[in-house]
């Protein structure tokens, strides 16, 4: 006979740290005030995660120190938390200002609306997540098993219902965050943040946390920018009459896999039901409760939602949330997406207020010789009165100017050279690129470092063909993890090893359809020789308003994916060599 002791699977070691972290505060107090090592513990790493901190080094001199027999340069990454992108001029002006203090001197936009500051050395990082709280942003649950940054279409312009959307965005962002002191007492000194008492006090949570990161983004139709299906929880704002009806909810969506595991793939959410924006919290918090209950907490590469989704069917799902929820939703509403892009230039909202999108190359805030970034960005906050807004296509906004103050910004942004939008090509408009080298722990290829060079050597091509101005969704990451949401670009490239990547094609330009691999492991050189006659081809056979996603299926360059569990497989001979 088996003993249960016996028979239960081992939980991943992960777990047993959380539980064992007294509320996430593990040794990490300890670790900070160790000035023998610019390091932290490992297990404490898994626990920084949580606050929003990762321990990086940088790659690019990684071996040069192991020549000289010197540790890694280990610094730290801090995420900052911006719920539906929105930053005050203030908040930016702290944020630049820290950057200073940090090795790379750069300010991050992410895929998901977020700071990142790289860089941060041990010593400095206390006084850093302070100064980010002191401008009212936190860094807590910017990563970690938990519930993350809560996203949102950040433009401002479209309608009212933006306003009301936003709200409850971060109601429901505010409502997930952890509750556990641990984060004042590490890196506020004690102060309390959150009310409650000291002990126990993750009453959603528990002490194990949930098995895996979570994610949720809003989407207003149609735009889809956010990648609605790319997250484990979305909601698509239903706009009825002008007004907000309520939203159509989504579940089981997310990018990450592994090369050579087909058991993991990525998958895009599927349409659960509709709630109104009343139920829209409890929503939340439910599904986060499922997925905390029923997540797979012995295989971390099986452990996202996307999988609690995909074994056990949407209909369970629904059947479950209603059951905790204590009444039915709504079958869902229809809706159309058109893009998953950004909107550039200056336009005006329906507060008559005005915005301006600008173009940030791999969301990197930079000072570069021909290229200001940085000081143009600090100038711009100095004198800007209404708000920024980071897109989840690594763009900015610079929201709600009043009509007085656009030439003001128009100068600034004409000195500082922010207004590459202008010139650049339509594919260099759509791209996106994840971190990678030199900072990402994961990268197997570059991804930011590289994907403006390719863009640059592909718009000779386009130029060629006429397609300067067409837009192309291209998007490329260091590793399969998916930060660039790879597999919803209609060019997608992953990196496999120092310069190879593979190559796929065929996503859906709403961002409805994942794309297919074309071709495994290929050089620069290769991708370009293999998109020039695509390109061509397209130029000269689409139909009218065809895009490319959707002209690679009917050219049978690609067969298209219906669904996550189907990545994999319908692959071309020559994709599979
Ligand atoms: Fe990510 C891990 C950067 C969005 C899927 N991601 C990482 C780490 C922290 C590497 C690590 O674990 O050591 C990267 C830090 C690199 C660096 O130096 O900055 C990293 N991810 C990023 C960012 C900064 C990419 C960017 O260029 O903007 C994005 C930060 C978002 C934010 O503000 O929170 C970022 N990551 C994403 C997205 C896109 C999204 O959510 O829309 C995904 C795919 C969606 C998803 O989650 O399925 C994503 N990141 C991952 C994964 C794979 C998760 C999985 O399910 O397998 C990892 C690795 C992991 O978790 O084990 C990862
Ligand atoms: Fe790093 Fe991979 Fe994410 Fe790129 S996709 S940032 S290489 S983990």
């Amino acid at each position: 006979m088996i003993s249960d002791s016996e028979s239960a699977p081992k939980l991943h070691k992960n777990e047993g740290i959380k539980s064992n972290s007294n509320y996430l505060r593990g040794t990490i107090l300890e670790g900070l005030a160790d000035v023998s090592t610019g390091a932290i513990s490992a297990d404490d790493g898994q626990l920084t995660k949580f606050h929003g901190v990762y321990q990086q080094d940088d790659r690019d001199v990684r071996s040069e120190r192991r020549k000289h027999r010197l540790d890694k340069a280990y610094s730290f990454l801090a995420r900052i938390c911006l719920p539906g992108g929105i930053a005050t001029p203030e908040q930016w002006l702290v944020i630049d200002e820290l950057a200073n203090y940090c090795a790379f001197n750069t300010i991050k936009l992410t895929t998901r609306q977020a700071f990142q500051l790289h860089g941060i050395l041990k010593g400095n990082l206390k006084q850093t997540i302070k100064s980010v709280n002191d401008a009212m942003m936190t860094t807590l649950a910017a990563c970690g098993d938990v519930n993350r940054n809560v996203m949102c279409n950040p433009n401002p312009f479209t309608s009212a219902v933006h306003e009301e959307v936003q709200a409850v965005v971060e109601a429901i962002d505010s409502h997930l965050k952890p509750q556990t002191p641990a984060y004042s007492e590490i890196w506020l000194d004690g102060e309390k943040i959150t009310s409650g008492e000291d002990e126990v006090v993750e009453p959603l949570y528990g002490k194990t946390y949930l098995p895996r990161k979570f994610k949720i983004a809003f989407a207003i139709p149609p735009r889809n920018d956010v990648d609605v299906f790319a997250h484990c929880l979305g909601y698509i704002a239903v706009v009825e009459d002008g007004k907000l009806a309520g939203f159509n909810v989504t579940v089981g969506g997310g990018m990450g896999m592994t090369h050579g595991n087909e058991k993991t793939f990525p998958r895009l959410a599927d349409v659960l039901a509709f709630c109104t924006p009343d139920q829209a919290l409890a929503v939340a918090e439910q599904i986060v409760a499922i997925q905390r209950d029923f997540g797979d907490r012995v295989d971390r590469a099986h452990a996202r939602f996307k999988y609690t989704v995909e074994d056990r069917g949407v209909e369970f799902i629904r059947a479950e949330l209603e059951k905790r929820l204590g009444y039915q939703l709504e079958d869902a509403r229809p809706y159309a997406f058109a893009s998953t892009g950004d909107r550039y230039g200056w336009v005006e909202g329906s507060n008559g207020k005005w915005n301006l999108g600008l173009f940030i190359e791999g969301g990197r805030i930079i000072d570069r010789e021909d290229a200001p970034l940085k000081s143009g960005m600090k100038a711009i906050a100095q004198v800007h009165k209404g708000d920024f807004r980071l897109t989840a296509n690594q763009n900015l906004i610079i929201g709600n100017v009043a009509a007085e103050d656009k030439a003001g910004i128009d100068a600034l942004v004409k000195e500082y050279k922010l207004d590459t939008y202008k010139t650049a090509s339509g594919l260099r408009r759509n791209q996106i690129a994840c971190v990678a080298l030199p900072t990402c722990g994961l990268a197997l290829a570059e991804s930011e470092r590289y994907l403006p060079n390719l863009v640059s050597d592909l718009e000779v091509i386009l130029e060629e063909a006429g397609l300067q101005q067409d837009d192309i969704i291209i998007r490329s990451t260091g590793c399969p993890n998916g930060c660039g949401r790879p597999y919803l670009g209609e060019i997608g490239l992953v990196g496999k090893v120092p310069g190879k990547y593979n190559l796929y094609l065929g996503a859906g330009f709403g961002g409805e359809r994942l794309n297919k691999l074309y071709r495994s492991s290929v050089t620069n050189e290769e991708i370009i020789e293999l998109l020039r006659p695509i390109f061509l081809h397209y130029a000269k056979e689409r139909n009218e308003g065809e895009r490319f996603g959707d002209f690679v299926i009917r050219s049978e360059y690609v067969k298209a994916t219906p669904a996550g569990n189907r990545f994999h497989s319908d692959l071309s001979e020559s994709a599979k060599a």
